[in-house]
């Protein structure tokens, strides 16, 4: 995680927290989660989709969304038990459907993703859309279900899955990729670049801590801080994106092709690397801001916060 031209002038997560651990086996944990989801979705999708959603799920991701999920959850009191991992998924299929549809050739045409061919190269592109429209229905189902089984009340599970559908449609994430399909090879003032992140990469990110906090029972002061937190981190999340995208190759990145090959407008472009990195920085002071002005001492956020911009793909 550390020695990247992104990670130089920020400084790396201090304490006695070993976020490595956490993150390795908090991400373990939502790949068997992943497991179980890909087992109830494979009888009603059919076997010929199977393999394309085992490859779309479960080629090796960072996990950053319900591990956000799953810390905001324990943060807010939550007992971590294997129902948080499920609805913490959920979330994970909105963003495992969104790269299958983001890197088919009629978008970016992506060769690589995750250090893997991208499920069009091994399956088709045919197959890859439909076994990614599957996840969409699917993961609000699971939503639904998780809270249900972590033992929330019907109109908490509702405003959960309320939360999900938001951040993945037309007002979120879907509505952040119109924009930035509409934006190729356009220089993109600060505010729409802004609003297209926060929208694309943003909405989905900061839909993951809020959910943690539904799920764990939050009051509203909390669950604002957490929305807070979120939009500060999906940001920086995404400024670090567009330094690494700049700063490394496809090997270290897994990912081909970048952004930059894409003529698709950046902050590094915008505002070139140090002006980025600052950008960045801020953002993270902000996300931990947010936490303390809610007495949320939270360990794990706090180290994510610093690991977002610090991480090296
Ligand atoms: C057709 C308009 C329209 C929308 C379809 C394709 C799509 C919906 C949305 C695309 C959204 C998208 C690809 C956002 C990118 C977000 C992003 C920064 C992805 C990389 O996330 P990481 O780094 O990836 O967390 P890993 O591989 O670690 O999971």
């Amino acid at each position: 995680m550390s020695g990247t031209p992104a990670s130089r002038e920020i400084p790396a997560p201090s304490g006695d927290f070993d976020l490595a651990s956490f993150l390795g086996e908090q991400g373990r944990r939502v790949g068997l989660a992943l497991e179980r989801a890909l087992a109830a979705l494979t009888p009603r999708v059919g076997p010929s989709l199977g393999p394309v959603l085992r490859h779309g799920l479960l080629t090796d991701g960072k996990r950053v969304r319900p591990i956000l999920c799953i810390a905001a959850y324990a943060a807010c009191g939550g007992e971590v038990e294997e129902g948080c991992y499920d609805l913490a998924a959920s979330i994970e299929m909105i963003h495992a459907y969104s790269l299958m549809h983001d890197d088919l050739p009629c978008m970016d045409d992506a060769e690589l993703r995750r250090g893997s061919p991208t499920p069009h190269h091994v399956f088709g592109a045919r197959s890859t859309a439909r076994a990614a429209a599957t996840l969409i229905p699917g993961a609000a189902l699971q939503a639904w279900r998780a809270s249900l089984e972590l033992g929330c009340p019907d109109e908490v599970a509702r405003e959960i899955v309320r939360t999900l559908a938001r951040a993945a449609g037309a007002g979120g994430m879907v509505g952040g990729q119109a924009l930035d399909l509409e934006s190729e090879g356009r220089t993109l003032s600060p505010d729409r670049l802004d609003r297209l992140h926060a929208l694309k990469t943003g909405a989905l990110l900061a839909a993951a801590p809020r959910i943690g906090g539904l799920a764990a029972g939050a009051g509203t002061r909390r669950i604002e801080a957490l929305d807070r937190y979120g939009r500060a981190l999906g940001l920086a999340f995404q400024i670090a994106d567009d330094i690494l995208d700049a700063t490394s190759s496809a090997d270290q990145l897994g990912k081909h092709p970048s952004d930059q090959a894409l003529s698709k407008s950046t902050y590094v472009g915008l505002y070139g690397l140090d002006g980025a990195r600052g950008r960045a920085l801020r953002q993270v002071s902000l996300a931990n801001r947010a936490l303390a002005d809610a007495g949320l001492d939270s360990r794990p956020m706090a180290a994510i916060a610093g690991y977002v911009v610090h991480r090296s793909r």
